[in-house]
């Protein structure tokens, strides 16, 4: 462990030291969103899918108490295999890691971890953000008010569709979360290529959003983090997604979800009712955001 309180691996240090671009990969995703054993897989094939784009993928976790950016082939199967792994959030990193435990970390823990290692470009699935109903259950996820004070580019396939968009989109202003769109001003949601809402800004290239990270640096609007909103390709069929998402729903309200368990439950849901049709929908997600932000990264760097 190094003086900040994490272990960074020898082929991001080799990176970060020689100034080279470096994509953060969120765990939370391989742990607790994808079944296994396709959470491996897609681990690996997210990871070499950075390498191939010309940049270093960070894949962050906490590890038997060490908070590890980058991680080893056996670090990657131990967060995709062991069962003793929780899924942490900013506020639980220094309790897992203090306690010698191992988590999963969330996109508001490792944007925290990422931004802390001196990594400002991320690669996820959905971000989390208000629930629906969330004026009686105060459900928001703590992805948004993490971003709202790191200096970060996150590229997502919008906000997951199992959330309350509208509010998410609300939040994310007052926030000052800088929000544009991937060839696109339909925000995406993540199984759906258009969740139905607009956004002001469209971006058409990896440079033009280079171009925005430079200038949000020179005027100091990068305090907040910037999401790259990329709608995945082939949508879920909207029938089907409307039905599962109704009756995962009520699945939570049956069976007492709450919390930090709902956002896994209804993924669950999603793969076994949709006899994996958003399964295969989440990996081209996360796999076509990978691309992106490692060509984001790397333009970025010639800046
Ligand atoms: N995107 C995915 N699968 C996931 C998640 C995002 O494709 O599992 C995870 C992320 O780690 C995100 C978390 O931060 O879901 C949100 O959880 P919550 O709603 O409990 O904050
Ligand atoms: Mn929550």
């Amino acid at each position: 462990m190094n003086s900040l309180g994490f272990v960074t691996s020898p082929e991001v240090a080799a990176a970060l030291a020689a100034g080279k671009p470096v994509v953060a990969l969120e765990s939370t995703i391989i742990s607790h969103g994808l079944p296994r054993p396709s959470n491996l897989e897609v681990a690996r094939e997210v990871e070499a899918i950075v390498r191939a784009h010309g940049a270093t993928p960070a894949t962050i976790a906490i590890l038997d108490g060490t908070v590890c950016i980058g991680l080893t082939d056996d670090q990657l199967v131990a967060i995709a295999k062991r069962d003793d792994i929780a899924k942490a959030s900013s506020r639980d990193l220094a309790i897992i890691a203090a306690t010698n435990k191992s988590a999963a970390t969330t996109v508001a823990a490792t944007a925290h971890l990422a931004a802390l290692a001196g990594i400002h470009v991320f690669a996820t699935g959905g971000l989390g953000g208000v629930h629906r109903g969330a004026n009686e259950s105060f459900d928001e996820s703590a992805d948004l008010t993490a971003l709202a004070n790191l200096d970060i580019t996150v590229v997502c396939a919008g906000v997951k569709s199992i959330l309350d968009v509208a509010a998410t989109l609300e939040r994310l202003e007052t926030l000052a979360i800088g929000v544009v769109g991937y060839k696109t001003t339909a925000f995406p949601g993540f199984y759906l290529t258009d969740s139905g809402f607009t956004i002001e800004h469209q971006a058409d290239s990896a440079a033009e959003i280079a171009a925005i990270i430079a200038t949000r640096k020179a005027l100091g609007t990068n305090a907040h983090a910037l999401i790259v909103a990329n709608p995945v390709a082939h949508e879920m069929n909207r029938a089907r997604h409307d039905a599962i998402l109704k009756s995962g729903l009520e699945g939570c309200a049956k069976n007492g979800i709450i919390g930090k368990a709902v956002t896994p439950y209804l993924l669950e849901h999603f793969h076994t009712a949709s006899e994996g049709e958003s399964l295969k929908v989440n990996i081209e997600i996360i796999k076509s955001n990978s691309a992106l932000a490692a060509d984001i990264a790397v333009a970025a760097n010639k800046k």
